[in-house]
């Protein structure tokens, strides 16, 4: 469709959304043009901003009538691209941050209904009022919507516990490319009526409808938390302390995040006021997080006695306990601040796999030293998620690399990198998705059963290709949406 003949559907877009949901104001709408990590820039013939699932419901209808395509967005945190239109200025971006009503919320339930524009830390406070708590939690809090997270099924920081957004979502609103609402938000324990609708949605990035409201559930408040910071030598070592954790605290361990030690130098280089945790510099950091419900007993006691007999055995060599919330804020600070630091830091490219949790350490060794042999100069920093079999596997630029390295080299790295993962039994992608950063690597390595499949589930939810095409979902030709 060309731009001109946009301007029926634009009038009809405004007229119903009025100048607080309908703007085409290039200075409005160009921080949502871009993504977190500056590598897409595009376009919209306007961004929507709706006030309720029926104006949702209402542009949908619109959009598909007119065959124009709709990008949806929520806190623009994506680390793939998924929420970034492409440049030719014929998608409409539709930001659900207006949509920021937390319905319901409520100790009794133990869950709350949200709208999609709800911002994860303001769910976080509201959980808090009511004396419960929503676990899920990562860097981008402070912008990831509820919307957002459900449609990149996120991980984050406590996987390890509670999963991840798929096991936390009750019920889902959502209205479906044809404009019609689906109404899934009653919570139902058990539901055999065939097809799950919400499982579908969660993970599917934009592209089966757009996701209204959800029900999410809340768990148990923590009573206390303990947080320590562990030095050691491997990524085999940090793995056999996990399980001897597990052993002896069971599930009071809810946070275990493996920081290489040039991960801990760019943050300290980066992020004003961050203080290394330990005097000795280890090769390896884990940072380990244990919980107790209200009322129950303080884990410090056997956190202590965890460490001291690690120490003891050599497995870990040096450890401490934050001693105030404060300390321990600090040290999550370092943790979560690692995406930014390495924004600020050398170029590099970013890989987001998984492979069986045994299997990581291994991997993490053995493809981190292939990858240095075959782009020589390079350096892998591979972090993150290790009881979740998830790190952040990023290969950094060599010193004086010229400055379009990421573009010049990057796809050669990255399909190495991918390579290795599917040798491994692995997945290219544990959390951030596919969106249109991993697009040709999904189609390139991916099952292609899985992938026809997933094409013809898009087809025949979205037959006119207008829920954000070009993410995703790998589709043949004369397919790829207005
Ligand atoms: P957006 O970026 O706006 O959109 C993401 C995708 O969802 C896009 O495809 C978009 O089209 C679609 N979408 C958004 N809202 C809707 C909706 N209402 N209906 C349908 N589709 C929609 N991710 C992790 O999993 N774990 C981490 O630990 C983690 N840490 C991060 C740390 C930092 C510092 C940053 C910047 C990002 C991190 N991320 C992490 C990635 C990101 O925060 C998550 O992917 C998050 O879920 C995105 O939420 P958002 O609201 O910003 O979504
Ligand atoms: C994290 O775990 C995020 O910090 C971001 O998923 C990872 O920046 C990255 O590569
Ligand atoms: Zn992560």
């Amino acid at each position: 469709m060309t731009n001109a003949s946009l301007s029926p559907l634009l009038q009809k877009l405004s007229d119903r959304l009025g100048p607080k949901g309908f703007t085409r104001e290039p200075d409005s709408m160009a921080p949502w043009l871009e993504d977190w990590r500056k590598r897409y820039h595009g376009a919209a013939a306007a961004m929507l901003s709706p006030a309720s699932t029926e104006e949702v419901a209402d542009i949908v209808r619109l959009c598909s009538a007119a065959r124009v395509a709709i990008v949806p967005q929520g806190g623009n945190s994506g680390m793939v691209g998924g929420a970034t239109p492409t440049a030719a200025s014929n998608q409409i971006l539709l930001s659900l941050r207006r949509m920021n009503a937390i319905r319901t919320i409520s100790a009794e339930s133990s869950s709350a209904v949200c709208e999609a524009g709800v911002i994860l830390a303001n769910l976080h406070d509201a959980a808090a009022a009511v004396g419960r708590r929503f676990p899920l939690t990562l860097g981008a809090k402070g912008s990831a919507t509820v919307g957002g997270l459900i449609s990149t099924n996120a991980g984050g920081t406590q996987v390890l516990r509670f999963g991840t957004m798929r096991g936390l979502v009750a019920g889902i609103e959502a209205v479906l490319p044809d404009g019609s609402i689906f109404n899934g938000l009653t919570v139902l324990k058990k539901d055999n009526r065939g097809y799950d609708l919400r499982q579908l949605l969660i993970g599917a990035e934009g592209t089966l409808g757009i996701v209204t409201a959800a029900a999410l559930k809340l768990v148990p408040a923590v009573g206390v938390r303990r947080v320590a910071w562990v030095g050691l030598g491997s990524p085999e070592a940090a793995l056999r302390l996990l399980r001897a954790f597990e052993d002896k605290m069971g599930e009071a361990v809810e946070g275990f995040e493996l920081l290489p030690s040039a991960a801990l130098e760019i943050v300290l280089r980066y992020i004003p006021g961050t203080r290394a945790p330990l005097d000795r510099r280890c090769a390896w950091n884990v940072l380990i997080e244990a919980t107790a419900p209200v009322g129950a007993p303080d884990p410090q006691p056997a956190l202590e006695q965890a460490l001291g007999d690690a120490l003891e055995t050599g497995l870990i060599e040096d450890a401490m306990i934050a001693a105030s919330e404060a300390q321990a804020e600090a040290l999550w600070r370092i943790r979560d601040s690692m995406a930014e630091a390495e924004s600020k830091d050398r170029q590099s490219t970013k890989h987001d796999i998984s492979v069986a949790v045994d299997s990581m350490p291994g991997f993490m060794v053995e493809a981190a030293a292939a990858v240095e042999r075959r782009f020589p100069g390079t350096s892998v920093m591979a972090f993150g998620h290790l009881g979740d079999g998830n790190v952040h596997f990023n290969v950094r630029a060599p010193d004086g690399a010229a400055p379009d390295w990421l573009l010049s080299e990057g796809p050669a790295t990255s399909a190495y990198v991918h390579d290795l993962v599917t040798a491994a039994g692995g997945s290219l992608s544990a959390e951030h998705g596919i969106g249109q950063a991993r697009l040709a690597e999904l189609e390139r390595i991916g099952d292609p059963t899985r992938l026809r499949a997933m094409a013809a589930i898009k087809r025949a939810l979205d037959p006119h290709g207008i829920m954000n095409p070009g993410k995703l979902v790998p589709l043949a030709e004369g397919e790829g949406g207005p």
